[in-house]
């Protein structure tokens, strides 16, 4: 008989698919109209958990599946799962480390870019026929340039410095803030964040949630300046959003290009407004060949979990 593999989130790679549905019984949560009733019915044969990074899951959805070995998260935030429960169980939680560091700071770069250049407004103007009606070069106002800005990294992990790899290709001087400073990182640690945003012209975010929520508040967006940028493609609530819409709104600082959001898919009406803030649908990992290595690893993670195997990439076990 095959196990029973419970999935919050669709994969979006026919290939991966496929292969699940070939090794296992795979019930698709993310498909039932009365989800809540589709557990109760199922729940007690469920052996493996496929979840997404931001969805993860609730210590009340795992306590309901008494046969759980492992959850496998496809992405690498893990703050979506309670691991301490998890731990507590003896359930093997995994991420697909590695898996997204290019492309995700790949997208860190683009929104800057796009963000100081502004691309997306840009774009706007010449599909509304703006282009021809206001062919004045003065239509449009001077842009800011990338290369060479300082930029400030917030969260030196593998995409941090990733991005790190990328801003330092276009002459940027480049600073970042962890937990501590690193020694294998050439780049100069700035303890403080307020301290980090004085010093940087974009300060860029990449930092776990776990325990970081609303770390960049109105003190580190007014320190940032109206000439600074924010990029975020991390998780929206390591951003007190009410402030940086505020921020935004008045000039306080000069733009944002952000991928997610602390209530997604709903994102704040001066923010969708505002040409000075470049937005994405939490796209950075959606790509062909970053979401097949993913489902990669999440195929080896469950196959894995269910051979009663540690997985290589948990966190928990
Ligand atoms: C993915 C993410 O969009 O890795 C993460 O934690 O949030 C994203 O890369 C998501 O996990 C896809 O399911």
């Amino acid at each position: 008989m095959k196990p029973h593999v419970l999935q919050l989130n669709p994969i979006l790679i026919p290939a991966i698919n496929e292969r699940l549905e070939a090794l296992y019984t795979v019930h698709h949560l993310y498909a039932q109209a009365d989800k809540e009733a589709y557990v109760r019915e199922h729940g007690a044969s469920i052996e493996g958990v496929i979840t997404g990074g931001h969805t993860g899951i609730t210590k009340a959805l795992m306590a309901q599946l008494p046969a759980l070995k492992v959850v496998a998260v496809n992405g690498v935030g893990t703050d979506a799962v309670d691991l301490d429960y998890a731990r507590s169980r003896g359930l093997a939680v995994t991420a697909t480390f590695g898996a997204l560091t290019e492309d995700v700071a790949d997208l860190a770069i683009g929104l800057l870019i796009a963000s100081c250049r502004g691309i997306g407004a840009g774009d706007r103007f010449v599909r509304a026929g703006n282009w021809v009606r206001f062919p004045q070069p003065s239509s449009i106002p001077l842009s800011r340039r990338f290369s060479g800005m300082r930029v400030g990294i917030v969260g030196m992990g593998r995409v941090g410095r990733a991005i790190a790899v990328r801003a330092a290709a276009f002459g940027c001087a480049i600073s970042y803030t962890d937990l501590r400073a690193m020694d294998d990182v050439p780049h100069r640690f700035v303890a403080d964040l307020v301290a980090l945003a004085r010093d940087s012209d974009a300060l860029v975010l990449a930092a776990a949630a776990d325990k970081a929520e609303g770390i960049v508040d109105a003190r580190v967006l007014d320190a940032l300046g109206p000439q600074g940028f924010l990029v975020n493609i991390a998780r929206g609530r390591l951003v007190n959003e009410p402030d940086l819409v505020a921020a935004i709104e008045a000039g306080r600082i000069a733009g944002a290009g952000l991928d997610v959001f602390v209530d997604e898919p709903h994102v704040p009406e001066t923010l969708r407004n505002s040409d000075r803030v470049t937005l994405q649908a939490h796209r950075a990992s959606a790509t062909v060949e970053t979401r097949t290595a993913m489902g990669e690893m999440v195929l080896a993670s469950l196959a894995q979990g269910l051979a009663g195997q540690r997985p290589e990439m948990s966190l928990t076990t």
